[in-house]
């Protein structure tokens, strides 16, 4: 008897899929495969529901004779296992991004005389009403928080993305490109930072956008996202507010929030020494640790304590004195920074803390020291990497020059080739 393979990462099945089944029925015997929880997260969206239930909830449909896990999402090991005779998916990856995956399947399976089944996909009012309720529950803040760590223990480097407003998130959260190895890939979460933040406001980071702002930044983000979001928190303030602000994020959904040991008026970090910063006291810095885990109502919520020795040069033993006794008083994960090009003291910091800390969360920000790889850093023992503010360091120089062309040919039409259409842009924006 003939194969008929199908593959699904999908957290409900709606009638679309009982089509693809039925039709894959025709061929042959239907063998689901069910995409890993570590591939769906670079493939689509996040599951909701973890690879083990989803096997079982694909096992009970009626017309399907098996469920395997697939873990490769090119199919590579699923064809290499069980030579489907054929195929059979949703025609929607005829086009777009998914179609290089389609190339891919059709050249395997076609070296043994397999065939490609495209089943015309199932658009309509209830399979949309059930897409939008998945998305809306990827959305919701009790499945939001805890993502972020969900992703550390599921992918090798958790990759964040800058965003400061409505626009950049759907960016971050939409960007989804083939990558060297063939495969799709996106970013995994967001970073609200403070510079990128104040600086769309016109204002300088010296933590002069009050939380009140910058809580209405969440909220413009959460309402047109799904994927978690690490919150640039500065100093985090006075112990005494920093309390009502971990609450605050908690309840909005926020998964971490990001706290310097600085104190008094704090200045951008890749400012250095050329500013005058003070450094917190360990005592002091961790007393504020301290008292926003006890503030804290989740467990889901992370309070991460980022180190500023290796930015201010009071040297590596500081750095890993501090990064003990946070974790000591309660951190969640270390942020360590540099301002240097080369990356050499920041996977110093890297080694010698995992040789004595193997499993707390190590987040590195690589704006300076920006020629390592994930790969790398991952190696290192890095577990979230954090592109902090190239999006708006795109978007400016861009806007600018197209302002200044404007002024100089006293019309839009020189400038009009490097513009996105108002159609692309519309695209980008769901409407209910
Ligand atoms: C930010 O993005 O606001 C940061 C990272 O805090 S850095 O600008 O590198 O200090
Ligand atoms: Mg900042």
């Amino acid at each position: 008897m003939k194969t008929a393979y199908t593959c699904f990462s999908t957290d409900v099945i709606h009638e679309g899929h009982l089509n693809i089944i039925k039709e894959a029925g025709k061929y042959g015997r239907v063998v689901v495969g069910c995409l890993s929880d570590r591939a769906s997260i670079r493939y689509n969206r996040f599951p909701t529901v973890p690879e083990n239930e989803r096997m079982a909830l694909y096992k009970s449909v009626e017309g399907v004779d098996e469920v395997i896990l697939q873990n490769d999402m090119l199919y590579d090991d699923v064809i290499a296992a069980i030579k489907p005779d054929y195929v059979v998916h949703g025609d929607n990856w005829v086009q777009g991004v998914e179609s290089a995956i389609r190339s891919h399947v059709e050249g395997l399976i076609s070296q043994y005389g397999g065939q490609i089944i495209d089943v015309p996909y199932t658009f309509n009012e209830t399979v949309s009403k059930i897409d939008l309720q998945l998305k809306e529950k990827l959305s919701m803040p009790e499945y939001r928080r805890k993502r972020l760590r969900q992703l550390i223990t599921m992918t090798p480097i958790v990759k964040a993305m800058e965003a400061h407003s409505g626009l950049t998130g759907l960016i971050v959260e939409k960007t989804v490109i083939e990558g060297q190895n063939g495969k799709l890939d996106q970013f995994d979460a967001m970073w609200i930072s403070s510079l990128c933040d104040s600086t769309a406001k016109g204002k300088p980071d010296i933590e002069l956008v009050d939380m009140t702002s910058r809580f209405r930044t969440i909220e413009d983000i959460t309402e047109v996202t799904t994927k978690p979001i690490i919150f640039d928190g500065d100093t985090g303030g006075l112990t005494e507010h920093f309390v009502y602000t971990v609450r605050t994020l908690e309840r909005l959904g926020v998964s971490a929030v990001i706290i310097e040991d600085k104190k008094g008026l704090k200045k951008n970090s890749l400012f250095g020494t050329e500013v005058k910063q003070t450094q917190a006291t360990i005592e002091e810095f961790s007393e504020k640790i301290r008292a926003g885990k006890k503030a804290q109502l989740t467990d889901d919520f992370m309070i991460i304590a980022r180190i500023e020795s290796l930015i201010l040069e009071r040297g590596m033993e500081d750095a890993l004195a501090r990064a003990r006794a946070f974790v000591e008083a309660g951190a969640d994960g270390i942020m360590i920074h540099s301002r240097k090009k080369d990356p050499a003291e920041i996977l110093e910091f890297c080694d010698k803390f995992r040789a004595e800390d193997k499993t707390t969360p190590i987040v590195v920000v690589p704006s300076s020291f920006n020629t390592i790889t994930e790969a790398e850093l991952a190696e290192h023992g890095v577990n979230i990497v954090i592109y902090a503010n190239q999006l708006t360091r795109a978007a400016f120089p861009a806007m600018q020059k197209t302002a200044e062309d404007i002024l100089r040919y006293h019309r839009a039409k020189e400038v009009d080739d490097r513009l996105m259409s108002i159609k692309q842009i519309i695209t980008l924006i769901d409407e209910i």
